[in-house]
């Protein structure tokens, strides 16, 4: 993308409306714009980042066997009497009538409806086990909408639902999923501990938070400090095998790890205390097990191994992608700017042109943007330097790579790393290959 012509307004002032980090930054970075309160639009690159953290999320459903599809933000209001939640709700719901007198409501989340198609589908337990996903819109009426996409009225989420024969299989679910929850906020670039919590309104019995350690976050952690140095990408798990996902989970969960509300002195007190961790956390992930509260009050059954009816037990499973996006801002900044991670950030370099109308400097920046025009972001504004500069510290990119009139009589180019501040000079296509747009 060529700077001098994209929708990617930065702006130099604090706006006066944000009261956490990554808010102003959002703003300030030119990645949403607020339209109604709690309700943002995605510009041009905040979008590109929502869309990497998406398709990360993905990768990791796919790879435990969970299918994607999509389903739609309206809802009738008749699903949810069935499970006795449209009373229940209150007035987070949005409820919507049509021009027939027809009661809809904005899905706040989809237990009922994925439960309502997998009864029109699924009518043996022999197709069990299954694991339905999509990423989609949401809305809740909070009362408070705040600090931007990170408390929304409207917000994007992974939400993952699973249909087991019995409740160990369902626990089996509840592991591989922890697992791909792990391995999906390592890639993300963000230490997401996971914590034992409440099950709250969408009820249940097994539930886990993932939460990223931040000083706006809204719940107090406490965890033991080896959490944040294990690596679950090559973590030795055979998610097919039930014992191998029990050693995981038996691993995983005798680290000691609780919000408040859950925290106990006694074991808090095992922990060493060079390896106690205490501060504030934001909730990205939150999964539960909740067995047949739905299957049972929707009368959504399949014909058990005996003929008779057997009603699956479920499991939710979601990631606020959104929320996300300011997350990982408040856990990876600087006070010039948004230090994003690579796998998600909008564009892998921005190339600064510190003299534009100059032959050579504008024929080596025209050579390196045409290697990877769609992921690389061309500043050929006719700006000073100091003002590139500092976009393109508070846009965050990961590598910026500059021509100036010296270097370009020899060819050499200046790459300056984001997050370390490291420079280096380089020729072109060696300045392309450490960006990874190389042949
Ligand atoms: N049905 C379950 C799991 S699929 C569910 O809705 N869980 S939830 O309520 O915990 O939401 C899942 C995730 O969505 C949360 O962990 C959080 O990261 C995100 N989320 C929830 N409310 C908001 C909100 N108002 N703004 C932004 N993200 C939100």
């Amino acid at each position: 993308m060529r700077l001098s012509r994209s929708f990617l307004p930065t702006l130099k002032e604090n706006p006066a409306e944000a009261q956490i980090t990554s808010h102003r930054l959002m703003l300030r970075a030119g990645l949403i714009r607020q339209t109604s309160a709690g309700i943002y639009a995605w510009l041009p690159a905040g979008l590109r980042v929502l869309r990497n953290i998406a398709d990360i999320v993905r990768a990791e459903q796919n790879a435990i066997g969970a299918q994607e599809m999509l389903m739609p933000t309206l809802q009738s209001s008749e699903l949810w009497k069935r499970s006795g939640r449209y009373d229940a709700y209150g007035p987070e719901m949005l409820r919507i009538r049509d021009r027939h007198e027809r009661d809809l409501l904005y899905g706040p989340t989809n237990e009922e409806m994925v439960t309502d198609l997998f009864g029109q589908v699924v009518k043996s337990y022999r197709e069990l086990p299954q694991v339905l996903y999509h990423v989609q819109w949401k809305f809740r009426d909070e009362v408070r909408p705040r600090f931007g996409v990170m408390r929304g009225r409207e917000f994007y989420m992974k939400d993952a639902y699973s249909f087991d024969a019995d409740y160990d299989a369902a626990v089996d679910s509840y592991r591989r999923m922890m697992l791909a929850y792990l391995r999906t906020f390592q890639r993300l670039g963000v230490k997401a501990i996971p914590m034992v919590a409440d099950t709250g309104p969408i009820g249940g019995e097994l539930s886990h938070e993932f939460l990223v350690l931040a000083p706006t976050g809204e719940s107090g952690v406490f965890f033991d400090g080896a959490l944040e140095e294990q690596d679950w990408l090559s973590e030795p798990v055979d998610i097919s095998d039930r014992a191998s996902l029990e050693e995981f989970f038996r691993r995983m969960t005798s680290f000691y790890a609780a919000t408040d509300e859950k925290h106990d002195e006694a074991q808090w007190a095992k922990v060493p205390v060079e390896r106690r961790r205490e501060g504030r956390g934001i909730e990205v992930g939150h999964i539960f097990h909740f067995g047949r509260k739905y299957t049972e009050s929707m009368d959504i059954s399949v014909s058990g191994p005996d003929g008779a009816p057997l009603f699956p037990e479920m499991g939710s499973y979601g990631i606020g992608v959104s929320r996300l996006v300011a997350a990982i801002i408040e856990a990876s900044h600087d006070d010039q700017g948004i230090i994003w991670p690579e796998t998600v950030a909008p564009f892998a370099a921005v190339i600064i042109n510190l003299k534009n109308g100059d032959a050579q400097c504008d024929e080596i920046c025209e050579r390196l943007y045409a290697a990877a025009p769609d992921r690389l972001l061309y500043d050929d504004r006719p700006e000073r330097a100091g003002v590139k500069f500092a976009d393109a510290d508070l846009m965050g990119h990961p590598w910026q790579v500059i021509v100036g009139p010296r270097g370009a009589k020899a060819g050499i180019v200046e790459l300056k790393n984001r997050r370390s501040g490291e420079r280096s000079e380089l020729d072109i296509d060696a300045a392309l290959a450490r960006i990874g747009a190389g042949a």
